[in-house]
């Protein structure tokens, strides 16, 4: 019993630690980063818990003692009632209350999820098979972001997640992400900010995140998109205001999507 005890808080202890990656044995949410994540844990708690565990407590009630209280040995002549107004107009109207009480914080929590507010930094990524393009449109910069192999990680750097040219944002600013792709169906997501959406081809879908702490944040493709499907990781790594302007100092010398003195043509000749 005691060895059972601290298997199961060793279990609990590892999905409430602070995990901004997937964790061997890990049974809940990852730590959210964003409010958009914390009302998502909020309603799974408040459905699982108050809700899905009274009903099934309440129909395993009823099965018990329905099998209990009218076994054929207590009643040789069983019941030949068909209707009964008042326990159908009760088995119907309960469901649809306990509906409206699952649907209002979920449709609340769906959107606030689409309502994107006013965009402070706007990244595009781009599903490729198989690793992701990304693109700053209005700094000029575009690079792609491969996994990278077992035999080259480096301390620290966790496998299967790890890339090689990350994602790089402020903390507390509001992040616009354009999600497309450019082949095949991908889904871009990274649960720690609770955001997922499909990469299609020919069509841009948008959704956001405002991360509430810095650190490095891993996500993966979530819609199959053949072989190398679990090859194709995100990483997103959140830092100060400060680092992030120096990172895009940076990013536009060894990302710039047109060679600067072209474009500087390019505004000449106009
Ligand atoms: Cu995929």
């Amino acid at each position: 019993m005691k060895k059972i005890l601290i298997i199961f808080t060793a279990i609990l202890s590892q999905s409430v630690a602070l995990a901004d990656q997937p964790k061997k044995w890990q049974m809940g949410f990852q730590e959210p980063a964003s409010q958009s994540m914390r009302d998502i844990v909020w309603f799974h708690d408040y459905m699982l818990v108050p809700i899905i565990v009274a009903i099934s407590a309440f129909v395993l009630f009823l099965m018990l003692y329905a099998m209990v209280r009218f076994r054929a040995s207590r009643n040789p002549n069983p019941s030949k009632r068909t209707h009964n107004v008042l326990v159908e107009v009760v088995w119907t109207l309960i469901p649809c209350l306990i509906l409206i009480v699952m649907a209002v914080p979920s449709f609340k929590v769906l959107y606030s999820q689409d309502e994107i507010p006013k965009a402070e930094v706007t990244i595009k990524a781009i599903g490729y098979q198989w690793y992701w393009g990304y693109e700053y449109p209005d700094e000029n910069i575009i690079f792609d972001s491969y996994m990278i192999e077992d035999e080259d990680l480096k301390e620290g750097q966790p496998r299967l997640l790890a890339v090689d040219n990350e994602v790089v944002v402020p903390v507390n600013k509001v992040v616009k992400v354009l999600i497309t792709a450019n082949d095949v169906l991908h889904a871009w997501a990274l649960p720690a900010f609770g955001v997922k959406r499909d990469a299609m081809p020919g069509r841009v879908n948008e959704t956001w995140f405002k991360a509430e702490r810095t650190g490095t944040f891993y996500g993966q493709c979530s819609e199959l998109c053949g072989i190398k499907h679990a090859f194709m990781p995100i990483t997103v790594r959140v830092v100060s205001e400060e680092e992030y302007i120096e990172w895009l100092n940076e990013a536009k010398i060894k990302f710039a999507k047109e060679p600067i003195e072209d474009k500087n043509k390019l505004i000449a000749s106009k």
